[in-house]
Formats: C-alpha cells, structure tokens, sequence
C-alpha cells in the first residue's frame, strides 16, 4: 500500500479539520478504486464473481502498475489450481460455437458443475466485437450463477490475448470452476494457441456440399480431440450423418496421436439439444483414457513449458519495438534496406545491438 493511502500513515491526521471529510471520502473512493491483490485474492477463492471479473480486469490492463499486481494476484491463485477441465471449442463464425457452449453448459449445470466460459478471438479488437459479443445465444448461461462468461479481451496481438486468457484460467480455477471452456473462431493461428491451453479440442463443422475435408486446415484436424457435425436437424440431418462417415474415414489417414487417442467424429444439434449428453461422455472417456497412460499431466507439463518461452519471446518483442532508439532509428534502417544500401540482416544486427544498449 502507498504512504499516502495508508490508513496508519500518520501523515492521513495531519489533514487540516476543514478538509478532513473531503479528504476521508477521497481515500474511500481511492480505496475502492485500489483494493488490494490480497483482497481481490480472498474473494476469488471466496467464489465471487465480481472479484474474478476484477481480477481478469487486472489480468487484462495494459497498465504498468496492473501488471504487478495481476501478476501477484496469478501466484496468489496458483495452488488452488489445476482440478479443472479445459475444453477449447474452434469453427468458422455461425457454425454454432456460442449456441453449443450454451448446450453443454447446462448438461454440465445439470450435474452440479460450475462452468466458466472464456474465449480468445483475435478478431475482436478490428470488429471491436466480440464472440461472445451475442450473449443472447447463451442466455441460460448467462443467467446461471454457475457460470461464468467472460467476452474476449482485446489486444494487438494474438499472442498477447492468449496470454490473458491463459491467465484467466488460472484465477477461475482458483474460484472453483470445474470445467474451462475457451471459444476461439478459425482466425490465424487461434487455435494452436487455444490448443496449447486445453485439456480437450473440439472442432465444430457444418455438413458441406460433399468434400468435406476441402477447406480445412491440415493442421487443425491434427490437433483435433473430437470433431462434431453441428445442426444435425431438420433437412441437414441426413447430410450431417454422412459428413460424419466421410470424416470418420479421412481421419483414419492420419498417424495417431501422442495422447494415443483416436479422434471421434459426433453429430449434434446445439439448437434442439441433441447429441450433447453424447459429447460430454465422449470428453469423460477422453479424460479417462489419457489420465491412465500418463498423457494428461504430461500435456499440461508440456503446455507450461510452451506458456515460459512464448511469454518470453513475447516481452522480448514488446521491449524491442518499445525501446526509444528502436523507436526512432527502425524507419530509417527500412528505408536504407530497402533502398538496397544495407542488407536486411546488416540492419536487423544493428537494431538488435541498439536495443542492447540502455
Ligand atoms: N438449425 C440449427 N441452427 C443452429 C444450431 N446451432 C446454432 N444454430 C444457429 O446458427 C446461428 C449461429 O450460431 P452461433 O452459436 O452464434 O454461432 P458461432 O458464431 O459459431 O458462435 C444462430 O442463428 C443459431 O441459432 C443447430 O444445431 N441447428
Ligand atoms: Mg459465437
């Protein structure tokens, strides 16, 4: 606390009488704006959720002195972690990720769970929108004070959002949530890094015109733990069914996984609440299955490791691109390359021994 929000602080008695009341309700203001790590700690692991939602909020701030204490807040939180399930949830926009969410959150309601929803859609700060911007597809959830959704944080970099989501995780499994999930539209590389966050990956699809792996990312299917067919009603439901057998048969192309888990193919309707209690006994059998062969604890083990060195590179870039002699010489070593007075790894070893430079 700082000398001069501190209630004990002798100074506090020396404010002139006249002034004392202004000068108590500006320090309870200030005290309400500036509640302390150790306070905000308390009521997360107290379950509140308003403090969770201060704590992302910390989480999240670009500022300085946040940084702190967000980061004082995460170590606070670390020991009450890691009893949840992380599931991610990817598809293109309008595939049903929001509608689905809200399917299997109150399967998980229903079995007394608590559920937190986070999402990470590097998309959200150019549309200024977010995915789960349409809270209305959730409504139930919303409503329900066993869950918890938390609309995606906006940054300038998908690295940056990742980490605060990453964060998050941290702070609701230390409120207690039992099952994580993270929504992440197919936007540049979302979902590798909602996929080294999560215990579970789940991709949703349409049924197409046929051809069904046309227009997938490779990589995607790889990282695959479940692929499920959503709107699987009306009209679409016959096509659903044979989207998934072309699926199932693809998917017996690929090497198998490390987890040693072969990945299922499912259809569903997230709107009629069909094939979602399916799902769920999918994920327990997925958890089962790799809690036995050691690979659940070794994945997590893995994704920390990814987590230490993508932070640094990150705060390593961050504090390159913000260094004042960076800042004023980066154009002008541009130009000269591009001129072709330098070459680009000439310019790019000057700029580096720059930066070194305090
Ligand atoms: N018929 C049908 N429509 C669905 C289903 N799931 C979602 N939708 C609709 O598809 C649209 C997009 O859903 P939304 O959940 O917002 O998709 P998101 O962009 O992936 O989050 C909405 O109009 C939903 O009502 C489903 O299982 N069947
Ligand atoms: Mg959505």
């Amino acid at each position: 606390m700082s000398k001069n929000t501190d209630p004990h602080n002798n100074s506090s008695s020396k404010v002139p009488s006249s002034t004392n009341k202004q000068a108590i309700g500006v320090f309870k203001k200030n005290q309400q704006k500036n509640v302390s790590v150790q306070h905000i700690f308390n009521a997360i692991i107290a379950k509140d959720t308003t403090s969770l939602s201060r704590g992302i909020t910390l989480i999240e701030s670009t500022q300085q002195t946040h940084f702190k204490k967000a980061q004082q807040l995460i170590e606070k939180c670390l020991p009450y972690t890691n009893n949840s399930i992380r599931i991610g949830i990817t598809g293109v926009p309008g595939v049903g990720k929001s509608t689905f969410i809200e399917a299997l959150g109150n399967v998980l309601i229903e079995q007394g769970k608590k559920v937190a929803v986070l999402a990470v859609d590097p998309s959200s700060t150019i549309s200024k929108g977010s995915i789960l911007g349409d809270k209305t597809r959730m409504e139930s959830l919303v409503r329900s004070p066993k869950a918890f959704i938390r609309p995606s944080p906006s940054g300038n970099s998908l690295g940056g959002v990742a980490q605060k989501t990453r964060e998050s995780i941290i702070l609701c499994e230390a409120a207690g949530y039992d099952v994580i999930i993270i929504e992440t539209v197919g936007v540049g590389q979302s979902e590798t890094a909602v996929h080294s966050m999560v215990d579970f990956f789940l991709l949703l699809k349409l049924a197409g015109a046929g051809d069904e792996l046309q227009g997938i990312k490779r990589g995607i299917i790889e990282m695959a733990d479940a692929i499920v067919i959503n709107k699987a009603d009306g009209d679409n439901l016959n096509r659903a069914k044979e989207a998934k057998n072309q699926f199932r048969k693809a998917l017996h192309l690929y090497p198998l996984a490390e987890s040693s888990w072969s990945p299922e193919v499912m259809v569903c309707s997230a709107l009629k609440n069909t094939g979602i209690q399916e799902i769920w006994k999918l994920i327990q059998k997925y958890l089962e299955v790799t809690h036995k062969n050691g690979f659940f604890e070794e994945n997590r083990k893995q994704q920390n490791k990814f987590w230490l060195v993508q932070t640094i590179e990150e705060q390593l870039k961050t504090s390159f691109y913000n260094h004042p002699a960076i800042q004023s010489e980066l154009d002008s070593q541009i130009e000269l390359v591009l001129q072709h007075k330098i070459t680009p790894f000439a310019a790019a070893r000057y700029l580096l021994n720059l930066s070194k430079k305090s």
